[in-house]
Parts: C-alpha cells; structure tokens; sequence
C-alpha cells in the first residue's frame, strides 16, 4: 500500500447554514439547516474534503466511521461500506425505519442513512486521491464524457421572509403564478437555465397547475416538471397530468409509494420521476417491474457516493429507465461531486435539480457559478474546490451556539412559528 495514502485523521464539522422560507407540503424551510462537513487528511497532509446531511441520525454514524477510519487507505473504497455495516451497527440510527421525518425524502431507514454518510466519506477519500495524483475525480470515476453539466431552475413557493425577526433576502414572495414567474424570469437571467421545476403540493392542485401553465407561457416549449413530494391521491395525480400533459417535461412523485405511482403511470403518458420511492437498491425490482417511475433522481447522498450512483446508472441504463438528479439543501462541495458523477454518466438525458442558487453561504473559497444552465466540470485536482476555513469556523459555530432548534431538519416546526395549529399533512393530501 503507498503509505501517503493512508489516512491519517478524519475531522467532522457539523454547521448550520442559512435557508430561506422555501414552502413543501410538509411546511416551510427553517431559517438554518444543519450539514455536516468530513475532511479526511492523509499521511502525506493531503486533505480531501465531503458533504452530507447533518441531522442527529447522521452525525452518530459518521462520528462512529470517523474513528475507525485512521490507518486505512483512500483508495479502500469499497471497503468503507463494510466498515460502515460493522461500526454503524446497534447505532441510533439502525432502529430507525420509518418515513422521513420531513415526508419528502422517501424511506428513511439504517441503510439509507449510513449510505449518505458513507456518502461523504467516499467523495472526501476521493478528493484526497485525485488531489494526490493531479487527477480530477471524474478521472477516477473512469472519466468525463461532457465538459458542462446541465441544471434546471429549481423553482419554490416562498414567503419574503421568515417569520419573526432576521433579515429577508431579495428574492421576495412566490405565492401565485405571477410570483412563480417572476422567479423562473430571474433563475434565467441570471444562471441561464432553461427548464424549470416547481416545487408543489403547497396549494391546491388547481393553483399549481395554473402556475406551471403560467410558466408555460412565459417560457414556451422549455422543459417544465411539477413536485409535490407524493402529496396528491393517485385521482388527483391523474387530473394535473391530464391538465398538464403538452407541457410537463415529467411529474415528480404525483403520489407515493410505488403503487399508487404505478397506478398513476399506468393512466397518463407523462412521464413519472422519483426521488421518493426508488431512493434504495431494494426498492428497484417491483417499481421497474411494475413501470411506477420512467425516470430515477438519483442523489449521490442516498446512494452511497458517487461509484454508487454509478452503478444506479447503470441498472437504470438495463431497465430502460432514464436517469438525473435530485437536490436537497446543500453546498458547493456537494454541488462539485454531482457534477463529477454527472459528467461520467453517458446517458444523462435531463437537467439536474440543484437547490444551490438559494444558498447565500457556503464553506468552498470560490462559489460555483451557472452560466448557460450549466456548470464547467472541473479538470482540476480532486473535486477542484478548496475549503474555507474562516466560513467552516464561522457556520460551525452557529451550529455550536444552536439551543437545539435548528440541529434537525424540522418543516412542520417551522410553519408552526407561522401557524400555531400546523400539523404535518396526511398524504394524500388532495
Ligand atoms: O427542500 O423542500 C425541499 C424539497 O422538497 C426537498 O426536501 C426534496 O427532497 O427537493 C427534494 C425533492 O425533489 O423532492
Ligand atoms: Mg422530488
């Protein structure tokens, strides 16, 4: 084994990184939302750095792996899972497989979390090997196939502003077609994106269905997707569909689980997306068997890193099941690993979501700028981010100066700073 490649130390950094009032059908954004930053350093004092959620459930975990991780190889990539199953096992986070707290995710069990923990392990290990060798990641991930990757305009219901004291940002209110329009219109002016999801499932159907139609005029013939995050009845799916059917590019999670989407896909030609009911190898077979989902959003977080999400591409690739990308809140560091794995997967036939224009804060030096819609994959060393550390300092802080209210993703807690009475809908919803 080259020794240089050992890894020497692991540091954990959880932060909480301001958010703005995006609205989903579970509530509304937190004014924070928790992340957690792994750095490891190997013995030659290279560091490469990762991303994932940084919620309780997968901080313990990732605690766990960070011990045991000093003395093995970046390059033991594979042997992170197994590593994972033995140290995660009996944690917290292995009792728990419900429903994601925030009902937008999809299951939300053991294996799920551990995977997005590993998942920033694998993409830091691979920062520090490609830094190591002058490699890109790309490069390592058997090389890109695109220079550019392609975002779409990830579009939400708003308010201008949180509730309570603090400062609005400049984007103001989207709360009707007009507002949802205007949105669109900057995302484009500014980034150059040229299709537009909609995030749903805030308002009745017939509301959103008249945004997307409004969006439709103001953007003729561009690619156009609705998500409510499972919030609608299979009947009700079936009628946006219809209504939406000459513009929608596809709908993401009309309904949820893969009966009620097989149901759906089963009576429209629109397209179904999913980043909710096929997020786990083991909810592959019946959804492809039954055609519930045309179209996987992987998310590299989910799936375990970026081999994994390659090997999703791949069983995708065989089912004839088209393949992009789903976002949660996250950062630059992040946002470069996707566009990593985005440049290596040949048939990567639609835009990818990212939430990353809505984050003013970030803890890379050089913030990752859309231009045409697309980002420049990077051919520089690693992820070809460096780390900020006065930023980490500062977001590590918050989070260490936190009462507890911010530390868990929580968006029914946050509208009830709104709405006292707020209870997390029960789906369906209409
Ligand atoms: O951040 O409100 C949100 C989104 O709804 C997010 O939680 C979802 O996971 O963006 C995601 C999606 O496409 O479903
Ligand atoms: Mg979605």
């Amino acid at each position: 084994m080259n020794t240089a490649l050992v890894i020497e130390d692991v540091r954990l950094t959880p932060i909480l990184v301001s958010d703005p009032p995006l609205l989903n059908t579970q509530g509304v954004h937190q004014p924070y939302t928790p992340r957690l930053i792994v750095e490891v350093v190997t013995r030659d004092g290279t560091t490469g750095v990762g991303e994932t959620y940084g919620d309780g459930a997968y901080l313990e975990p990732a605690r766990s792996l960070a011990e045991v991780l000093p003395g093995r190889a970046v390059t033991d990539l594979n042997g992170l899972f197994a590593l994972a199953d033995e140290v995660c096992e009996g944690s917290h986070a292995a009792a728990d497989d419900r429903v994601d707290a925030g009902g937008l995710r999809g299951v939300r069990n053991a294996g799920k979390i551990r995977l997005s923990v590993v998942s920033a392990f694998e993409v830091a290990c691979l920062d520090a090997l490609g830094k190591a060798h002058g490699l890109p990641v790309h490069a390592l991930l058997g090389g890109k196939v695109r220079d550019s990757v392609e975002y779409s305009a990830y579009l939400f219901y708003r308010w201008a502003a949180h509730p309570g004291p603090g400062e609005a940002d400049d984007w103001g209110a989207a709360l009707d077609p007009a507002g949802v329009v205007a949105q669109a219109r900057r995302f484009a002016d500014t980034y150059g994106f040229g299709s537009f999801k909609l995030k749903g499932g805030v308002f009745e159907p017939d509301r959103e269905v008249a945004a997307v139609r409004a969006l439709a005029e103001a953007f003729p013939g561009r690619p156009l997707r609705l998500d409510p995050n499972g919030a609608w009845s299979v009947p009700t799916s079936l009628y946006v569909a219809e209504q939406l059917k000459d513009v929608l590019e596809y709908l993401e999670d009309p309904t949820s689980g893969t009966e009620g989407m097989a149901a759906v896909a089963a009576g429209t030609d629109v397209p179904l997306a999913t980043n909710m009911c096929v997020t786990t190898l083991a909810e592959v077979p019946e959804a492809f068997d039954r055609d519930a989902v045309q179209i996987v959003l992987s998310d590299h977080h989910y799936w375990g890193g970026l081999h994994r999400t390659r090997e999703l591409a791949g069983i995708c690739r065989t089912f004839g099941v088209g393949l992009s990308m789903h976002s949660n809140t996250h950062l630059g560091i992040s946002l470069a690993a996707m566009t990593h794995v985005a440049a290596t997967v040949p048939d990567l036939a639609y835009a990818c979501d990212s939430h990353y224009p809505w984050q003013s804060e970030d803890v890379i030096t050089e913030r990752h700028t859309f231009t045409g819609g697309r980002l420049t994959v990077s051919d520089a060393p690693g992820l070809g981010v460096d780390l900020d550390r006065d930023r980490l300092t500062a977001l590590h802080r918050r989070w260490l100066e936190d009462d507890g209210t911010y530390r868990e993703r929580d968006d029914a807690a946050a509208m009830r700073r709104a709405d006292p009475d707020w209870t997390t809908p029960a789906v369906p919803r209409w």
